[in-house]
């Protein structure tokens, strides 16, 4: 075993992880060949799972040990300590606000939104609103907006370099991508992919979002149920929590073939982002060796923006982005979103807000809990709440996390 000081700095981490990954591959391909196959990923888990020894790989344990050492020293909080700034503002109101991509056509149903989210919520705490678009808004769109609500109202255009197809993106090939997917919803557009790659690499880095710390997520045509009384972003902030959903999903393996095994060549040349807390066991049911398909349904977030300007996330998504996934194949915002959250953040920092009522068709967050469901006014049935029901993510989600399910979830399973 390597012996390493416990004053190891980050730059000798890199190039432990480096000189990790590099052993990796050269011993997978003496013991392999070069076939791309899956005994390849699986070896390659061994050093992506930090603080579960179990997993750990016999031939590369030498290195395994100064991760580990690391995880426990701290080192390895990076993500954690970049958004830790974020609270310490607690018992005050935080930098907030909703943010919307939104096209100049969807203007009745993003009004439709607006209202509610005003209704249950936003007259009383007046957070701001961005809109952003890749397209001028027209002055219809921006008045029609802006009547709808009292705070603060902003109007981005995004730069064309945040909304492009990269140099190193073969644009035949994606093409060609868009021909054969015809089977898969949104697998022939093309706005959708470069809208999906939007949501995971850049609307963070909008200027209008620059003085803000914490975002609502919106869309044309959800619905909010219930009132919520209290203000969710300083409850974020007060409670240290990162990323807040309400419902989960099992996503279209056709759309992401690759992302998996992009992501753990990604976290296998840097173990020492993963936190030991993290969220793993929402994401996988083997510990890291295939994913499980469960996401947060990114529609909907209440999220701190720190985690996406940190630099591990912007690195996994530029490793991403040179795989080519988002135009060769047609990988979301939601997956990208939900396995950088489950990794990159401790899992007592991942919320499921059960108390806000929520619909993106064709589903519904709705509270099962009788008191929260008469306190807050709601609207829905509760019978009709996908959180427990067989085909959503949200008992995987409970039991990762170790949160305690609500009474009587098993009559859910639908
Ligand atoms: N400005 C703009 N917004 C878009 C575009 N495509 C989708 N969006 C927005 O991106 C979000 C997700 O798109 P949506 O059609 O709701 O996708 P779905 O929820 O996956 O069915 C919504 O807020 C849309 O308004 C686009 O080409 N331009
Ligand atoms: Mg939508």
């Amino acid at each position: 075993m390597v012996i390493i000081p416990f004053t190891i700095n980050r730059k000798q981490l890199r190039l432990g992880a480096l000189a990790a990954a590099l052993l990796l591959v050269i011993i997978n391909l003496t013991l392999y060949g070069n076939s791309g196959s899956t005994s390849q990923i699986i070896n390659k888990v061994g050093s992506f799972t930090l603080g579960h020894n179990s997993t750990s790989v016999a031939i590369a344990n030498n290195n395994l040990d100064d991760f580990e050492m690391a995880s426990t020293t701290g080192i390895n909080d990076d993500t954690l300590a970049f958004i830790k700034p974020s609270f310490t503002n607690k018992g005050q109101r935080p930098k907030a606000c909703f943010v919307t991509l939104v096209k100049n056509s969807e203007l009745s149903g993003i009004l439709r939104s607006i209202k509610n989210v005003q209704q249950k919520f936003n007259n009383e705490f007046r957070y701001d609103w961005i809109f952003l678009n890749d397209k001028e808004f027209t002055e219809e769109f921006k008045l029609g907006v802006t009547n709808e609500i009292p705070s603060v109202v902003k109007f981005g255009l995004i730069p064309e370099e945040h909304w492009f197809y990269p140099e190193y993106i073969n644009q035949t090939k994606a093409a060609n991508t868009r021909e054969v997917m015809s089977d898969v919803l949104y697998g022939t557009s093309e706005s959708y992919r470069h809208m999906c790659r939007y949501q995971s690499g850049f609307f963070w880095r909008h200027p209008l979002l620059d003085e803000y710390d914490w975002y609502w997520r919106v869309e044309p045509n959800i619905k909010l149920y219930c009132d919520t009384k209290y203000d969710v972003f300083q409850w974020m902030q007060d409670n240290e929590k990162v990323y807040g959903f309400t419902l989960t999903m099992y996503e279209n393996i056709k759309t992401i073939n690759t992302l998996w095994n992009t992501t753990v060549d990604f976290f296998n040349l840097h173990p020492d982002y993963i936190p030991k807390d993290n969220l793993m066991g929402f994401i996988s049911n083997d510990e890291g060796e295939t994913y499980n398909l469960c996401h947060f349904w990114s529609n909907f977030e209440i999220a701190n923006l720190n985690l996406w300007r940190s630099p591990q996330y912007q690195e996994y998504f530029e490793y991403l982005d040179h795989a080519g996934g988002f135009f060769y194949e047609r990988w979301g915002d939601a997956p990208v979103h939900s396995i950088a959250a489950s990794l990159l953040l401790n899992k007592d920092q991942i919320h499921h807000f059960a108390d806000i009522g929520y619909r993106h068709e064709p589903n519904d967050n709705c509270p099962i809990d009788t008191n929260v469901w008469k306190q807050n006014n709601c609207e829905c049935n509760p019978k009709k709440d996908f959180t427990f029901h067989k085909y959503s993510c949200g008992t995987q989600f409970y039991d990762a996390a170790g949160v305690k399910k609500p009474e009587g979830w098993e009559l859910h399973r639908g």
